[in-house]
């Protein structure tokens, strides 16, 4: 049973208990309009607190039915009468309240939260407005500016900012249903406020910040429509009256339902969970994990510290000299500091992940770690050599990983003494921001290891995929190849700065050439020269890079790369790159040729494509979903297209 009703003296509780997420699906909503009709008629019931099992509140419509024709009680009609009801509705709030689950929380008469509570309208992150009178209530209870950032930003708030923006009326300081109860008893003495329906919509905090929400909006949407359709649903409640803005929302809501993009970014929601059936061996458990090390205190090292730090493990670094040390600790600390600043951390919570970290120049520092990472320098011996250390001075089942970008981890497995312990955990910088954690399995690895990997990234809440060793792995081998079109295109006929922007009108964040600028030319230059002895002499090669960097035009921080960069870091094309290329076509006797926006991207999905093909043909992609997940997460592949192959497979 979905939804059930229990009495509490004169209150009603009804518990919806529908896992995972109590997601509102059409045997809740029946179970709820049913709940509603009881506690309506029966005059023992003198007001009603709605609260659910489980780990969450309602978590939003189900999505699982948005493929199929809706079925009555839709959800709109639903929330209109139990706002419309005549005793008191309590909304008691734990987990989270999202999408239609806060909608309906906001036509409780009353909404209570744990501490620990989100709420948010993320219906823009699924190609979606809020469809149930998200759009049409929440300004009638917040100052518009900040509903604006809600809806068409699609972030969840916490209890505590939900409370001063007079979201939810109080915070449980101890048992939630209980003091849900007490709340709804208290209700019962008191008129029933107005249905938030029936209230005016409240008046802008500020002008700037809603101006600078909408602009910010704006520009990170990118081709997305729903944010752009958010806030053109947030206009429409601010200047129609409730049951026209009511109607407006409700078709802008349909429409966008059945859209490309929604369906897109619903594939890509999905796939991103599915990715976690990578590590799902059968009869097999993942190890505890409590003491983490980390080899190698530079930006990646610290980044991956710090995101165990965050996830609650106690963490040491190492580092080789009491001066690389002190840098690791300042990194740390730094990227605390930010993380208290951002609210990612409480004062407490920061305290407690200062105190449960430690720097050493000793190995004997991780004696007792469960698993230790290395993030050194990328060399195949270099990292051997740190592996063969770390295997003496580390328990023998403790897990080594590696974190390394392209190199054969099989090579460095075979080099130890207990290979079955030795997996690959392929962080992306910034590590603790970014969510893709690649686990790459190696012929040795044993089960236990690559399940424990696995329950590592769902605690440090990645999104974890699994890839067989190869160069580069998933994400980089496809980086590579794309990269290398995008470079055949220089000799072709285009310039860096038109292929870039090709790839921003797409919706890529940044171009090819705009992001290795950013990332340090070197960083490639050095893999092309470690590959060179082996480099299949019959495969065209573009030496635009290489002499980039022989020239010292290392990118961004040298201020020369394939753009220059003024004092202020702007980029403007580069008259020298320009120069370079030109003469590169001539010496290979390339007749340039104009290449469209369109023919750019041609080419780069096209590669991007075939290159899947051959990873999923190799094995070392699981499948397809796994390279859209990687492809969204990792390079910005605009993730309302749903990845380069679900794109692919609409363009059949
Ligand atoms: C909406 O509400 C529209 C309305 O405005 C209008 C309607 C008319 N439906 O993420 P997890 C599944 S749009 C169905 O791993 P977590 C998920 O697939 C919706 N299933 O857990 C997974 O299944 P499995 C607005 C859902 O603890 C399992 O639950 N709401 C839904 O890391 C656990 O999920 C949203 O956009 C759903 N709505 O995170 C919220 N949600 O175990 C979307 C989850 O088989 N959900 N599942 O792989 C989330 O953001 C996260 O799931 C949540 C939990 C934060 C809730």
């Amino acid at each position: 049973m979905a939804v059930s009703i229990q009495m509490r003296g004169q209150i009603a509780v009804v518990t919806i208990d529908n896992p995972p997420v109590n997601a509102t699906s059409h045997a809740e909503r029946l179970g709820l309009h049913n709940a509603l009709h009881q506690t309506t008629q029966d005059e023992a019931v003198k007001a009603v607190v709605l609260h659910c099992a489980g780990r969450t509140f309602i978590a939003g419509a189900d999505i699982t039915e948005f493929g199929a024709p809706p079925k009555d009680p839709n959800l709109p009609d639903l929330l209109a009468q139990i706002e419309a009801a005549p005793k008191p509705w309590v909304a008691a709030i734990h987990g989270t309240a999202l999408g239609g689950g806060l909608e309906t929380a906001l036509v409780c008469h009353y909404r209570i939260a744990d501490g620990a509570a989100k709420l948010g309208l993320p219906e823009v992150t699924l190609g979606l407005i809020p469809g149930a009178g998200g759009t049409v209530r929440l300004p009638r209870l917040i100052a518009p500016d900040h509903a604006l950032e809600m809806i068409a930003g699609g972030k969840p708030i916490a209890a505590a900012h939900a409370l001063d923006l007079g979201l939810i009326d109080k915070i449980a300081q101890g048992n939630l249903l209980d003091e849900a109860i007490s709340l709804a008893e208290e209700a019962t003495k008191r008129p029933t406020p107005p249905a938030l329906i029936e209230r005016p919509v409240l008046a802008v905090t500020s002008q700037d910040t809603w101006d600078s929400a909408a602009r910010k909006i704006t520009a990170r949407a990118r081709g997305q429509t729903s944010p752009i359709a958010a806030i053109t649903a947030l206009k429409n409640a601010l200047k129609l009256d409730a049951p026209t803005a009511l109607a407006a929302e409700r078709a802008l809501f349909l429409e966008l339902r059945e859209s490309d993009q929604c369906k897109a970014l619903r594939h890509i929601f999905f796939a991103e969970r599915a990715a976690a059936q990578g590590g799902k061996i059968k009869g097999v458990t993942a190890g505890p994990l409590s003491h983490i090390g980390v080899v190698g205190g530079g930006t990646m090292g610290a980044g991956i510290a710090v995101a165990c730090l965050l996830a609650g493990y106690r963490v040491t670094l190492i580092e080789r000299n009491t001066e690389a040390a002190d840098a690791g600790r300042d990194r740390v600390h730094s990227t605390l500091d930010q993380s208290l600043k951002r609210g990612v951390l409480t004062g407490v919570a920061h305290l407690h992940t200062v105190e449960n970290f430690q720097i050493s120049t000793s190995y004997s520092a991780i004696s007792d770690a469960d698993l230790v990472i290395e993030a050194v320098f990328e060399d195949m011996q270099v990292k051997i050599d740190v592996l063969t250390a770390l295997e003496a001075a580390v328990r023998p089942d403790a897990i080594l990983a590696t974190n390394t970008s392209y190199l054969d981890i099989n090579v460095m497995a075979a080099a130890l003494m207990r290979p079955s312990r030795v997996i690959g955990l392929h962080f992306f910088s910034p590590a603790h921001i970014m969510k893709l954690l690649e686990i790459v399995v190696t012929d040795s690895v044993d089960d236990q290891t690559t399940a424990t990997a696995f329950a590592f990234a769902m605690r440090l809440k990645k999104i974890a995929v699994r890839a067989k060793v190869g160069e580069g792995f998933i994400a980089n081998r496809i980086m590579s190849a794309y990269r290398r079109e995008a470079e055949y295109m220089l000799e072709d006929g285009a310039m860096p700065w038109d292929i870039d922007t090709a790839m921003r009108e797409f919706g890529f964040p940044l171009g090819i050439f705009e992001m290795q600028d950013l990332a340090g030319l070197d960083i490639s230059w050095a893999m092309r020269k470690r590959l060179n002895a082996t480099r299949d002499r019959t495969q065209r090669y573009v030496d635009i890079g290489d002499k980039l960097c022989e020239a010292g035009h290392f990118g961004r921080k040298t201020g020369r790369g394939y753009y220059d960069y003024s004092d202020n870091g702007n980029a403007r094309p580069s008259a020298g790159t320009r120069a370079l290329i030109m003469a590169e076509s001539q010496r290979k006797g390339i007749t340039r040729v104009q290449i469209s926006d369109k023919a750019i991207m041609v080419r780069i999905l096209g590669r991007i494509r075939s290159e899947a093909a051959m990873l999923l043909y190799e094995g070392i992609a699981r499948c397809a979903d796994d390279i859209d997940v990687v492809m969204v997460n990792a390079f910005g592949f605009p993730r309302w297209t749903g990845g380069p192959m679900f794109h692919a497979s609409g363009q059949d």
